[in-house]
């Protein structure tokens, strides 16, 4: 059985070590990708809070049994920040840190992006944007015929997916199925970091106000800022008080956050970064880790 979480906001002091967790987490993952030469920076470091507060704080799961059957599934739509999930995976116990440095290797368990066949913890395999979210509409509609856990619980899937991911079709109609079949227990996040592989999302395809339109969807919409612990906090607790709808939480975040020379720039998405960009990084303050 999987161990209950928390159902009350987060103190201070839990707030400061999940920021303790993010800064470990942010270094280990820009690392794994300084050991191959050039990776997903912008998009991996964009979501390094909100796994950190998922998985320190609010997933059903076990690391000693990453296929527990009465876990909460997750689902990282957008395959890219693979990096981020597996620094996060390695943290909370799922895989010894040093695998971390075979990061997009031949023969690693760790590719560019998520493969739920090869790294224990990773639920769906993703990467083709679009379809890690259908498949999270999907699998929240199982978990709920499954039906509670022996405490009574709600099983929950969970899903991040990216701003530019949001130009996918798919994603609309996954949308409507989800909203059609009430599902409450499917918590949703879009990675709001503005940018995406070719450049600003407002120029590539304007989103235009994504609140109103998941609202229009039928979903419960809320937009906090996705670096800030005790804003993740108050948002996923109230999600999961939603009935009859499912709730996407908009996340502003900043694209590469966290790497001075690439914060808020579209380079940032695949990027070269060797060690000399990551002795960049621990040379400027501390506190730019910390997200
Ligand atoms: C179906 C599909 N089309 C194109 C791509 C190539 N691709 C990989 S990442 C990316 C940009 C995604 O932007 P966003 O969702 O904003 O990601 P983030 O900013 O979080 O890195 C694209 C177009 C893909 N992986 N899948
Ligand atoms: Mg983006």
């Amino acid at each position: 059985m999987t161990a209950k979480v928390p159902e009350t906001p987060a103190s201070a002091a839990e707030i400061s070590a999940l920021a303790a967790r993010a800064k470990s987490v942010r270094r280990a993952c820009l690392q794994s990708i300084a050991t191959l030469g050039i990776g997903h920076v912008g998009g991996s470091m964009s979501v390094v809070e909100i796994l950190v507060a998922l998985y320190f704080r609010h997933l059903r799961l076990d690391p000693a049994d990453s296929k527990a059957a009465d876990r909460d599934w997750f689902v990282l739509s957008k395959g890219h920040a693979g990096p981020a999930l597996y620094a996060t995976l390695a943290e909370k116990g799922y895989l010894p840190k040093e695998l971390l440095s075979t990061l997009n290797k031949g023969g690693t368990s760790l590719p560019s992006h998520a493969d739920r066949k090869l790294t224990p913890g990773v639920d769906m395999s993703t990467g083709s944007l679009g379809q890690g979210f259908s498949a999270a509409t999907g699998i929240a509609l199982g978990l709920r015929l499954d039906g509670p856990r022996s405490d009574g619980s709600t099983k929950r899937c969970w899903v991040i997916i990216g701003d530019g991911e949001s130009d996918e079709g798919q994603v609309w109609e996954a949308a409507s199925f989800a909203a059609h079949y009430g599902l409450d227990n499917l918590i949703a996040f879009t990675d709001a970091n503005k940018f995406q592989i070719d450049g600003s999302t407002e120029a590539v395809m304007n989103l235009r106000d994504l609140c109103a339109k998941w609202e229009a969807f039928g979903w419960k919409a809320l937009r906090v800022d996705g670096h800030d612990f005790a804003a993740l906090d108050r948002a996923i607790l109230a999600a999961k008080t939603e009935k009859g709808r499912p709730v996407m939480i908009i996340l502003d975040t900043i694209k590469a956050k966290g790497v001075p020379a690439l914060e808020g720039r579209a380079e940032s998405h695949n990027a070269p970064f060797t060690a000399v960009e990551m002795a960049a990084v621990d040379a400027a303050s501390g506190e730019a880790l910390h997200g």
